[in-house]
Order: C-alpha cells, then sequence, then structure tokens
C-alpha cells in the first residue's frame, strides 16, 4: 500500500490503536492479536530503525517467563545468554556477587533489545498484524469520551487520523501520549545529577560478569551483550557531546576506572555507537485516563541503573492486553480499572530499587561540603553488599525481579 492509499480516507479506526512499536506496543498488540482484539501499532521510525536500535539486553526471569506464557520466547530460549554474576571493582579491590546462588536463585536472560522488537514484530505480522510505519502520532483527543482519535502525520508531514474504542500509549517519554494527558495528571520526576556516556564496543567482553566500577573519576560500566559486542558506560561531566572523547580517550578512561592495571586491561575494539544518557526518573499518575492508557517509558522512565525498563514495559503490556480483552471481549471493566493501580505499585518498587543502585554507583553531590559525606556512605554500602549475605539475597532478589 502507498502512502497515498494509505492516507486516502478521512479517519481509519481500530478497536484499539497502539502507539509505539517498541517492546511494551509490540509485546501488547501481540496479546491483543492472539486473544482476537482489532488493533493497529503506528510507528514513528522505520522498520529498519527499530530493529537495529541497540538498547537493553538484560531480561528478568520474570520477563522470560511472561513472554513464554505467551508464545514470544522463542528467539530467546534460542540464542539468549543466562547471565548471573556481577562484579563490583573499588578502590579496595574487587568482589562478585553470584546472584544466582542467592536470593530467589535465578537469572537474567542476556539478550538485546532490538533482537526481541524483532522477534515481537516478526511474530504479530506473521499473525496477520498491522503496522503502520513512518507514521507519528501528533495527538490523542477526545480520551474522555467512547471514541478518542489520534492525528497522526505520514514521513512527508501529510495529516490523518486514527479512530478507537481505546488508545494505548506505548510511545516512550517523548511521544503524543504524554503530551496528550489532562492537566489533572500527575508526574513525578527525579533528576539524579548523573550523566553517563553510553558505548556499543565491537569487541569481546572482558570480564564474565556485569561490571560495575566505583573510582574517583567517576562510574564505568561492562556489560556483555553478544560474544562480540560490549556495552560500556562512562560517567561524564553533565552537557558533555557524545563525540566528545576520542575512541583512545573512551579506552584508557575505561582501563583507569575499572582498575585495569590491578586486574587486567579491557579488550578493545572499535565504539560503534555512543549516546549520551541524563539519569533521570519519573513516574505518570494515573496511567489511565478515559480510553487513553499509557505502558513502558510513556508510563514510567527508569534510569538504565537498575536495568528496569524493558522489563516493566512487557509487564505493563501484558497486565494492559489482560485488561483490555477483558473489557472488550468479555464485558469486565474491572481489570482495566484497576490498571493503573496495580502497575504503579511495580513501577514504584523497581524505581526504587533503580533510585538504590543510583545512590551505590555514584556519588552525585551538588555541595563540595557533602561529596565527601556521600562518598563514605557509598563505601558503607558497597561494604555491607561485599559482607553481609542478607543484603546479598535482598540485592538478588530485586536485581532479578519486579
Ligand atoms: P521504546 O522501546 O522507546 O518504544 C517506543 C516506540 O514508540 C515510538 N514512538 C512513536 N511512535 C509513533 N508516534 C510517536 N509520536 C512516537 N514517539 C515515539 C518510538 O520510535 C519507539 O519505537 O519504549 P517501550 O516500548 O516503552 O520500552 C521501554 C524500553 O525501551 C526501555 O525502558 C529500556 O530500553 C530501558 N533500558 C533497559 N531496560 C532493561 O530492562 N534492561 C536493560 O538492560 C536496559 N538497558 C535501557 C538500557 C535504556 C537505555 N537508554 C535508552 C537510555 C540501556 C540504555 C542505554
Amino acid at each position: 500500500m502507498t502512502n497515498h492509499q494509505y492516507f486516502r480516507r478521512d479517519q481509519d479506526s481500530a478497536e484499539v490503536v497502539v502507539l509505539g512499536a517498541g517492546v511494551a506496543g509490540l509485546t501488547l498488540a501481540n496479546l491483543l492479536q492472539a486473544a482476537g482484539v482489532e488493533c493497529v501499532v503506528l510507528e514513528r521510525a522505520t522498520r529498519d530503525h527499530i530493529q537495529t536500535r541497540a538498547r537493553a539486553g538484560f531480561l528478568a526471569p520474570g520477563t522470560v517467563r511472561a513472554l513464554e506464557r505467551h508464545g514470544l520466547a522463542e528467539g530467546l530460549r534460542r540464542r539468549g545468554v543466562p547471565h548471573g554474576t556481577c562484579e563490583f571493582r573499588t578502590r579496595s579491590g574487587a568482589f562478585r556477587l553470584d546472584y544466582r546462588e542467592l536470593g530467589r536463585r535465578e537469572h537474567h536472560t542476556v539478550y538485546p533489545q532490538q533482537d526481541l522488537v524483532t522477534d515481537l514484530l516478526a511474530h504479530y505480522l506473521a499473525g496477520g498484524g498491522e503496522v503502520r510505519f513512518e507514521t507519528r502520532a501528533v495527538s490523542v483527543d477526545g480520551a474522555d469520551g467512547a471514541r478518542p482519535t489520534v492525528t497522526v502525520r505520514d514521513a512527508e508531514g501529510r495529516p490523518g487520523r486514527w479512530s478507537a474504542r481505546y488508545v494505548a500509549g506505548c510511545d516512550g517519554r517523548h511521544g503524543a501520549a504524554r503530551d496528550s494527558l489532562p492537566p489533572t495528571a500527575r508526574r513525578h520526576r527525579r533528576n539524579h545529577g548523573v550523566t553517563w556516556l553510553g558505548l556499543l564496543a565491537e569487541a569481546p567482553p572482558s570480564l564474565d560478569a556485569v561490571g560495575y566500577a566505583l573510582h574517583e573519576r567517576g562510574f564505568a560500566g561492562h556489560m556483555a551483550r553478544t560474544p562480540e559486542i560490549t556495552r560500556y558506560y562512562l560517567q561524564c561531566a553533565p552537557g558533555t557531546p557524545a563525540d566528545a572523547w576520542s575512541e583512545q580517550r573512551i579506552w584508557d578512561e575505561l582501563d583507569r576506572r575499572m582498575y585495569a592495571a590491578e586486574l587486567g586491561p579491557l579488550r578493545r575494539g572499535p565504539v560503534v555507537q555512543r549516546s549520551v544518557i541524563a539519569l533521570e526518573s519519573d513516574v505518570v499518575e494515573p496511567l489511565r485516563h478515559g480510553s487513553l492508557l499509557l505502558a513502558g517509558d510513556a508510563a514510567s522512565l527508569l534510569s538504565p541503573s537498575g536495568a528496569k525498563g524493558a522489563n516493566l514495559a512487557v509487564l505493563e503490556a501484558e497486565l494492559l492486553a489482560g485488561a483490555l480483552v477483558d473489557d472488550l471481549v468479555h464485558g469486565d471493566p474491572a481489570p482495566l480499572e484497576q490498571y493503573s493501580r496495580r502497575c504503579l505499585e511495580y513501577i514504584w518498587r523497581a524505581q526504587e530499587f533503580s533510585h538504590w543502585m543510583v545512590q551505590l554507583l555514584h556519588a552525585p553531590s551538588e555541595s563540595e561540603n557533602e561529596a565527601s559525606f556521600e562518598a563514605a556512605l557509598r563505601d558503607a554500602r558497597i561494604d555491607s553488599l561485599r559482607t553481609s549475605r542478607t543484603h546479598q539475597d535482598w540485592f538478588a532478589e530485586n536485581y532479578l525481579g519486579l
């Protein structure tokens, strides 16, 4: 279908219009499709873009189980790699937490987010699902009525309109769903005052663990993605442009902060992707505004320190799909009425842990006077994690759970 044909009608319609073909939107669309609910996904980007956008990689056991329940885990079962160890490096040395043996004795599955998105998309399309790429939602109107509408623009800027019974805002933190919220919506925010340079290197992992390095020059992180690709993070000054550091400087700084002189050098390779990530968190409350419902990053943004965002997106999509099916197929509106409250419980638990991780990994301080106090608190926290089995069990349970 050409774009011309696509926009020929004044208004298209579907039972549920899903904004965004990310983890949340595609999980939801698959579940609705399986239950026979008519839906369409509107996605701003191209198919190629969403299938190559590297982000998360650590899937929690509950996420894997949820995807398995719905027959969406074939790819990650085949290519995902179990992972259950993290290593903390500080100026007093390194210690490992084999979290597979702690808490509930579960592990992560490392599977790149773009591969999960590719699988979810292929499954949805194979079942006859419809995704309109290069279709940007501009606004959602009439959410307080029975037929909300979504105004869209195609790649050439031509307008169109969709009407629906429900609109699922799964279009992330800068999407149209958030922009269309009524003034009664609350937004709880936190700027952690920390910035990371996020790097993807064509280099094999340098350790068989997630590496968290706490250094007086700032945090450095190491996370395996595939046998050939490793994600690194380097804390940098707020406002640093992504291309400010040369590759040489990046690797030298990573070596320094990861105590390579004492613990062994990192395996270097070309840096193939960089982004600047300001660590921010927020929560929208409530997640339902009439017939507009939020899920994923549109509902709540988590700092990537806790590796929770993609996992929450799957959990919320599953809850939302169940509630929409109950309403639209079984005529029971109660689960949809409880959707926001149920999600917010999970969201705040995840926020609490992510916030704890931010404080563990950094010693941010506005004031020179308090910097040494915060640094000492952080050392005490790390020491407790190193020595207390109770603390380690708590960590494992929260690191893996939702
Ligand atoms: P997504 O994946 O951003 O998808 C939203 C989709 O909506 C589209 N869109 C629009 N479409 C139509 N109209 C509009 N107006 C639109 N505006 C946007 C976008 O193109 C996109 O396709 O959100 P979703 O589905 O809510 O999923 C959330 C996750 O992507 C996110 O929470 C995670 O990536 C967070 N995260 C991690 N989470 C984990 O669980 N484990 C990790 O290891 C992990 N690592 C990370 C991360 C996030 C990172 N970034 C982005 C800072 C590492 C990094 C570097």
